[in-house]
């Protein structure tokens, strides 16, 4: 089980994000928490100066990969995804989980633009919450980060 961390997130240290084109695509279950989610990376995508912000709205997590996949077809320099699955009573959380965390490294292996996995894996909402801007920061602050990194990846 993941430890409660508060990530080193240091926008400073973070490249420039000018000039560069993202699409965060964004899932509406657990909508207070995803809106928490994109507010935190839209700061720190316009906080580095990325003046291309694209948000596309999926159902649920499940959509994520295939908004991905479309969002793709568009060229841009990175795309992320934002999601927020919660357990509940039946098995539905892992294979939700699984499916996206799949669907989302095969995009990464298949293509050449990084698509960044903001994806929350919660046993309660309050576990949520506190990752979406609360307590223990918000993660979709650093996925912001880590598509402004991989953008500029030179290898
Ligand atoms: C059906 C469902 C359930 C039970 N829980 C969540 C959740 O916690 N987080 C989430 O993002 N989506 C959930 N969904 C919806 C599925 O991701 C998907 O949208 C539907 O199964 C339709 O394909």
């Amino acid at each position: 089980m993941a430890t409660a961390q508060h990530s080193e997130l240091n926008v400073e240290k973070l490249p420039s994000a000018e000039g560069l084109r993202i699409v965060v695509v964004v899932a509406d279950w657990n909508a207070s928490i995803t809106e928490g989610l994109f507010k935190g990376a839209e700061a720190v995508l316009q906080q580095k100066g990325c003046t291309a912000i694209e948000r596309v709205s999926v159902p649920g997590s499940f959509e994520l990969v295939f908004g991905c996949a479309k969002a793709l077809k568009t060229n841009p320099d990175a795309v992320i995804a934002l999601g927020s699955v919660i357990r509940g009573e039946t098995a539905h959380f892992d294979y939700v989980c699984q499916a996206v965390t799949h669907g989302i490294k095969d995009l990464n292996v298949l293509g050449n633009i990084p698509v960044i996995f903001g994806l929350l894996t919660d046993d309660t909402q309050q576990q949520a919450i506190a990752r979406s801007g609360g307590a223990l920061g918000n993660k979709g602050a650093e996925a912001a980060a880590a598509a402004i990194q991989m953008a500029k990846l030179s290898i």
